[in-house]
């Protein structure tokens, strides 16, 4: 049963965890607030690039799709039913975590964290916010079908724990500047 939810938690979110694991890769490039400040302190920060955010959200559009395709073999070697991501709902998760990711730093600058300082609880939760929120404008009757509240609950769960894994692992492997 809590394997059932985990599988379609992990299934179901892949296309909002990838995005900001490729931005990281991609980024650099001009930044999306072009430098400019507000209230004493940048609007977004340089670690907010269009390039970074273009390719994280291409990234998870293309991963999206690549899971449609495995849906059927991947539902009949979990022995769960795992979701397929019409396109508003892939674009809706890869686009969504990158927007809360965004909006995660502008809150930052807002409370004098320069760019790289942790904010937890924040940092391990800004995407999924954003990827759920912008999935249940855009594709509300699928995200209703998948995201049940007891889905809902293993992603709250199982989202921080991944996120401090991947990024303690990206700082090891000098990927990432932080290991948050
Ligand atoms: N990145 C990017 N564009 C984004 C998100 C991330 O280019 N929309 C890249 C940047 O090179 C960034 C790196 O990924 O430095 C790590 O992302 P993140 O930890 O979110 O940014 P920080 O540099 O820590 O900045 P902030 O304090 O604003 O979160
Ligand atoms: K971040
Ligand atoms: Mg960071």
């Amino acid at each position: 049963m809590i394997g059932a939810l985990v599988a379609t938690a992990f299934w179901a979110m892949l296309p909002a965890y990838v995005p900001n694991n490729a931005a990281v890769l991609a980024g650099g490039g001009r930044p999306i607030d072009g430098g400019r400040e507000w209230r004493g302190a940048r609007l977004l920060g340089d670690g907010k690039t269009w390039r970074g955010t273009a390719v994280g959200t291409l990234v998870g559009v293309c991963l999206a799709l690549g899971l449609n395709a495995l849906a059927d073999p991947a539902s009949a070697a979990v022995g769960v039913d795992l979701p397929t991501f019409a396109l508003p709902a892939a674009f809706a998760l890869a686009f969504g975590a990158m927007c809360g990711d965004i909006g995660a730093s502008f809150l930052k600058r807002r409370s004098g964290r320069e760019r790289g300082a942790a904010f937890p609880g924040l940092d391990q939760l800004d995407f999924v916010v954003g990827a759920l929120g912008l999935a249940f404008v855009v594709d509300t009757d699928w995200a209703l079908a998948v995201f049940t509240p007891r889905v809902l609950a293993v992603v709250l769960v199982m989202t921080p724990v991944l996120h401090v894994v991947t990024n303690v692992a990206a700082y090891a492997l000098g990927v990432k500047n932080e290991p948050w």
